[in-house]
């Protein structure tokens, strides 16, 4: 008679399968809490303790861990010596395991989970089910995902063997399961302890999507999400209507978000390939969104809008008149949501946003680049600018406003590619140079996407000035106050040229580089 080890925490259609393996003659061997789902059910199970010959002890701590269990599960059917020797000691071979693990994940996902209940939810005794008959996969059927019952409920009833490959096919997703359970493990723990940056760096992610390409299309892809992704992040982010995302629907929208998580006042973001081609604040979302708009009418065609405020009918309205890939925001009204939900194409999606906005909500995270060969892991750019941190270095003080429209122009350039200048003017970009290899050419690039609106505007810059040039190019526009780190040996040569064209300039002494 076959045997089949079943002892699962997440019972989901259990019950089923082991209705259709007691129907195949195949013995059913069980711990408590199962053992006692599949009597209920009317259907012959054994108890572990009878062939253990020993009790669950300490709360179940101890349950399968036995010879009695693991000799059945690593002995190999063709090597007599292997057989010889289990059955000399009366242990009979297991041709079933099906295991799923205590809940770690779903445990510490829970608001407020206690440390101990994390530590009770690691799973061993599962785990190492799993792992043995894995191991010995073409003499075991390993099964750890309920989606797989029905292929074992098939074989059964057509009553074949699972081929040698779906038994491989088993084993492997049980080895990347329990990786996974464990590497969630060791991430929670570390953040416990504290401990930044560990020496080996596990990490786990789930699959969201399969997407349709990568970049490009000849690139395949797909998503995955952290664990318990915050709900304000991309990963939390929810589709209400539209085409399936792409790979650079994700990347984009992640920008999007990036920057309206910085502003708590109304703000409505635009982004082109992961840079803002227009930012706009104001008292309502319908003129943030405006401002947004009018910062680059041309660009912002096919671009990605992420707004930090309920959508109302006016701003759908307006929105509805172009041509957009995604929209996001935390809501929409009724109207709002009839009027965007017309547009077969556009992605209208949800994502929560922290009423006080502000990007300290993302301060746990980490940026991770794949580089060839390996991974660089840093801290997220959360340094947020208060007017206090500023130091004036020119003759001229900033006026209130030109200080306002500073400190908007240093949160937006934060998120450009460098090297980066912002114009700003009137609580939105006018002017936006990304991705230069040189600094005054960022600032050509601005200042000639701003044209006239360049007068009377103030520029930042991710970076310090290398020299004087961008500093002059700025006040030949008509640049009236600008932000930047300061630090550049050639820091003079800026505040003379900025004094001789009556500009008014302030050091942050931080930088914001994003390459
Ligand atoms: O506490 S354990 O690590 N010790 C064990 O010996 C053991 N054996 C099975 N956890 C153990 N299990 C787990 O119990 C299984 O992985 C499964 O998740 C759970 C099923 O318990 P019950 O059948 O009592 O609901």
């Amino acid at each position: 008679m076959k045997r089949a080890l079943i002892s699962v925490s997440d019972k989901t259609g259990v019950v089923e399968l082991a209705q259709a393996l007691a129907a195949h003659d195949v013995e059913i061997v069980s711990t408590g809490g199962t053992h006692k789902l599949l009597q209920e059910a009317g259907i012959p199970v054994t108890n572990i303790s009878d062939v253990t010959g020993f009790p669950e002890i300490m709360d179940g701590r101890v349950k399968t861990l036995h010879p009695n269990i693991f000799g059945g599960l690593l002995a190999i059917r063709s090597n007599p010596e292997h057989m010889g020797a289990i059955e000399g000691l009366d242990i009979q071979p297991v041709d079933y395991v099906i295991v799923n693990l205590y809940p770690f994940k779903e445990t510490i996902s829970k608001p407020g989970v206690e440390f101990h209940d994390a530590i009770e939810n690691i799973d061993i005794g599962g785990p190492s089910m799993l792992r043995a008959a894995a191991k010995n996969y073409q003499d075991v059927t390993v099964v750890v995902d309920a989606a797989d019952y029905g292929l074992v409920i098939e074989a059964l009833q057509n009553g074949v063997e699972l081929t040698r490959e779906d038994k491989l096919k088993l084993a492997t997703k049980v080895f990347r399961h329990t990786a996974a359970y464990d590497a969630l493990i060791s991430q929670y723990l570390s953040n416990v302890t504290g401990e930044e940056f560990p020496e080996k760096l596990t990490l786990t992610y789930e699959k969201v999507q399969d997407l349709r390409y990568g970049e490009n299309p000849h690139q395949k892809a797909a998503f995955y999400a952290e664990p318990g992704a915050a709900l304000y992040t991309i990963a939390g982010a929810k589709q209400l209507h539209g085409k399936e995302l792409s790979y650079n629907n994700i990347n984009d929208a992640n920008a999007a978000l990036s920057i309206v998580h910085e502003f708590s006042e109304p703000a409505v973001v635009a982004i082109k390939h992961t840079n803002p081609c227009g930012v706009g604040v104001a008292e309502t979302i319908y003129d943030a969104y405006m401002k947004a708009y009018e910062a680059d009418p041309v660009s912002i065609f096919g671009g990605i809008i992420a707004l930090n405020r309920e959508v109302d009918a006016p701003t759908a309205e307006k929105m509805g008149e172009l041509f957009l890939e995604i929209i996001l925001a935390p809501s929409y009204t009724a109207e709002a949501l009839e009027i965007l939900t017309k547009k077969k194409n556009l992605r209208v999606m949800t994502v929560a946003m922290t009423p006080q906005g502000g990007i300290e909500v993302l301060g746990a995270a980490r940026t991770t680049l794949k580089v060839q060969g390996g991974l660089l892991i840093q801290d997220l750019d959360t340094f947020a600018l208060t007017e206090e941190n500023v130091q004036v270095v020119t003759k001229r003080q900033p006026t209130p406003d030109e200080m306002k429209q500073l400190l908007f122009g240093w949160k937006v350039v934060k998120h450009v590619k460098s090297n980066a200048i912002v114009l700003a003017n009137g609580d939105r970009t006018v002017g936006v140079g990304a991705g230069q290899m040189n600094r005054v050419g960022a600032a050509k690039i601005a200042i000639e996407q701003a044209g006239e609106l360049a007068k009377g505007s103030v520029l930042a810059s991710d970076a310090f000035f290398p020299m004087g040039d961008t500093v002059q190019a700025a006040a030949a526009a008509g640049v009236t106050a600008i932000i930047q780190p300061g630090g550049s040996i050639k820091d003079a040569e800026s505040i003379a040229a900025a004094d001789e064209a009556g500009i008014a300039m302030v050091f942050t002494g931080v930088r914001h580089f994003k390459h």
